[in-house]
């Protein structure tokens, strides 16, 4: 058993947020890097931690593996209060922070498991290019009816970071990408935009989603 949190991840994926909740929180964490998209090969070692070959998961320092972004991250915030990561169970925000949260791994994450690889569910690949616009254009749609139902104040849910902002500032730069985000969603790109510029994370940013040139598109 470790006394430290693993993190199986890559850079700019799911892994993000979590990994930016650690580092918020103050926890002992390390990133072991897998790149499941690159083929059932290179990621096979990762079979044992998730037999869906996905990243991101989390080995708890009891040992326990968890899987699922939304999951960790309301368990990481839940578990650490102090660290102020999300509306406590009885605060009038909690069902909105329960509803996004869920909404961002449900209605939008899983549909890139079509989308990375639409030969999953497309059989003509004269037809992929076209799959794909229909799910961006359906992931658009979703951060439409979220930016038109989320009132944020200086972050999402109000005054108070929490593990909402990280998922969505991680979540709102995958294609269709952060310019289409903040035509579709815009009330929510100044909250989204103060998490990119947190000045606790800068260093983290540049490590694991770095700001490159054309970052938005
Ligand atoms: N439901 C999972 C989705 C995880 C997921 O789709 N991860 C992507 C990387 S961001 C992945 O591992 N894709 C490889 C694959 O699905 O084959 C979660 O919320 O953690």
């Amino acid at each position: 058993m470790s006394a430290i949190y693993t993190v199986y991840g890559a850079i700019g994926s799911g892994s993000v947020p979590i990994e930016a909740a650690l580092s918020l929180i103050g926890l002992p964490y390390r990133v072991e890097d897998h790149a499941p998209w690159e083929g059932a090969a290179r990621a096979s070692d990762l079979t044992r931690i998730n037999p869906l070959l996905q990243v991101p998961a989390l080995a708890l320092p009891s040992g326990e593996i968890m899987t699922e972004s939304a999951a960790i991250l309301i368990w990481l915030a839940d578990a650490f209060p102090q660290a102020r990561l999300a509306p406590a169970v009885t605060d009038l925000a909690r069902p909105a922070f329960l509803r996004w949260m869920n909404f961002v791994s449900s209605a939008i994450y899983a549909l890139y498991w079509i989308s990375d690889n639409p030969a999953r569910v497309v059989d003509r690949a004269e037809d992929h290019e076209s799959a794909k616009a229909h799910i961006y254009d359906r992931i658009a749609h979703c951060w439409g009816v979220m930016g038109a139902q989320v009132k944020p104040g200086r972050y999402l849910l109000g005054d108070d970071l929490s593990v909402l902002d990280l998922y969505v500032a991680t979540a709102s730069r995958w294609s269709p990408g952060r310019r289409r985000f903040d035509e579709v969603a815009p009330g929510l790109a100044e909250a989204v935009r103060r998490t990119d510029s947190d000045p606790r994370l800068a260093t983290f940013w540049a490590e694991r989603f770095p700001f490159v040139d054309g970052w938005q598109s």
